[in-house]
């Protein structure tokens, strides 16, 4: 049977953010309901329960904004976490680095992880056969409380927006462990929602960040298919962070390979937060 086009939008408060498409695949996992859905524009398009997680066309402005701002700018990166990241863009961005020994990726829903191998496998990449790629099905909360201090020398933070499921990774005393597991000059990434749709979760995380952390920052850029476009990644460390003289030998090759992500637009992200943001938690 022919497959109809329809809009599937994500509801939040009074607005809706739609694509127009065919669905590919519906299936409520044990945590969420999944739908891939194929689009003209934006190619394929993955939504968890209600909300758009990423799309073929405007992956790479979330992905390489997560990953590079972190990864250029620590000297030693071998050993990564990354909380969530079931499509597998993320950890497809950390590959680049030749640096890279072991990814452990923790995510709570292993349908997500087949679902994105087998509807976009453009996102994920080489990044399921290699070999330097550990999957844990489990969930992020635990699996930082089971690590040793000073474990790894980066953590990404690449979950959905807070939810039943999902609300402790917003919380201080998740921080703390990732903290905990971090090495003295590691960096930690966090996908830190909108300073427009999802103002109050973004200051709440600013802040819990600004009070464990010894230093933090956060940058502004567009993913155009989340509510609002505008988004945020906010980095934290328990040292300095260097982001204007990246320790990275790979930069111009890393810089050529991306779509979206440069120094220079790194550097104009991080001077985009909202005057209103800066009242809020200072
Ligand atoms: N509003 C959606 C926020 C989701 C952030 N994570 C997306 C996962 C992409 N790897």
């Amino acid at each position: 049977m022919k497959r109809q086009e329809i809009w599937i939008d994500e509801y939040y408060k009074d607005s809706r953010f739609g694509l127009r498409g065919k669905v590919l695949f519906k299936k409520t996992s044990k945590f969420q309901e999944i739908i891939i859905l194929e689009t003209e524009y934006y190619g394929r398009a993955l939504m968890l329960d209600g909300c758009w997680m990423t799309s073929y066309r405007d992956e790479k402005y979330y992905h390489e904004c997560l990953v590079h701002p972190a990864l250029s700018s620590i000297e030693k990166k071998s050993n990564i976490l990354i909380i969530g990241g079931g499509d597998g863009g993320t950890a497809r961005e950390c590959f680049k680095y030749s640096q890279v020994k072991n990814i452990d990726l923790v995510e709570i829903d292993k349908e997500v992880i087949e679902v994105s191998k087998t509807f976009l496998p453009e996102i994920g990449g080489n990044t399921w056969n290699d070999k330097r790629l550990s999957i844990h099905i489990e969930d992020g909360i635990k699996w930082v409380k089971t690590k040793k201090e000073n474990y790894y020398d980066a953590i990404f933070i690449d979950c959905s927006d807070p939810s039943e499921f999902s609300n402790l990774l917003f919380s201080e005393n998740f921080y703390n462990e990732c903290k905990r597991i971090l090495k003295q000059k590691g960096i930690l990434a966090i996908q830190s929602e909108s300073p427009e749709s999802f103002k109050n979760i973004h200051i709440h995380i600013l802040k819990s960040i600004k009070k464990i952390f010894a230093a933090s920052k956060t940058m502004y850029s567009f993913v155009p298919v989340y509510p609002s476009g505008i988004w945020s990644w906010t980095f934290a460390s328990n040292q300095e962070l260097n982001f204007q003289n990246p320790i990275c030998e790979e930069i111009l090759k890393i810089e050529k390979s991306c779509d979206i992500w440069s120094l220079n637009y790194q550097n104009g992200a991080f001077k985009m937060m909202p005057n209103k943001i800066i009242k809020e938690i200072s």
